[in-house]
């Protein structure tokens, strides 16, 4: 009885994207000891937000937290049909970003985004204190329509 519990809420918690500010730690691996982290995203992940998403995610309804002065390479996947999408970390207000805050926190040319089943990988260090970001679909017009997470900097106890 037990055991059905738990798998009952290990696939609630990995399965169902739907969930209002959620936390999302199955997307990040950290390394305190050497401050790196591996990242992946994925737009078009499901169909929430008519699969315009991050991860699930959309209108910064998903956080993801990262300790500071830590190197992320972040993998991003266009899982879409048919549209280009991108991926940049950019400030926490607005919808009229079209680059990333910080250098290299975003793929080579944010506007233009990937081709649908496509990859990219590109690498950022967070800053020496706790800032508050998003991560965000810069492909025109996708950014309004929700395709951002939330991204926060978070104190590390080193
Ligand atoms: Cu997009």
């Amino acid at each position: 009885m037990l055991t059905l519990l738990s798998w009952f809420l290990y696939f609630m918690l990995f399965f169902t994207s739907h969930a209002p500010r959620s936390s999302s730690p199955q997307w990040l691996r950290v390394d305190p000891t050497t401050h790196t982290a591996e990242l992946m995203v994925i737009a078009h992940y499901n169909d929430m937000n008519n699969g315009y998403n991050l991860n699930g995610g959309y209108n910064g309804n998903m956080t993801i937290n990262i300790p500071e002065r830590t190197r992320v390479t972040v993998t991003f996947i266009n899982n879409a049909p048919h549209q280009f999408h991108s991926l940049a970390l950019i400030g926490p207000h607005g919808l009229s970003a079209r680059r990333p805050i910080l250098t290299g926190a975003s793929i080579s040319f944010p506007l233009q985004g990937i081709a649908p089943h496509s990859h990219a990988i590109f690498t950022f260090v967070t800053p020496n204190r706790p800032r508050h970001y998003r991560l965000a679909c810069l492909r025109p017009g996708h950014l309004g329509y929700g395709m951002y997470l939330d991204l926060n900097v978070m104190p590390s106890n080193d």
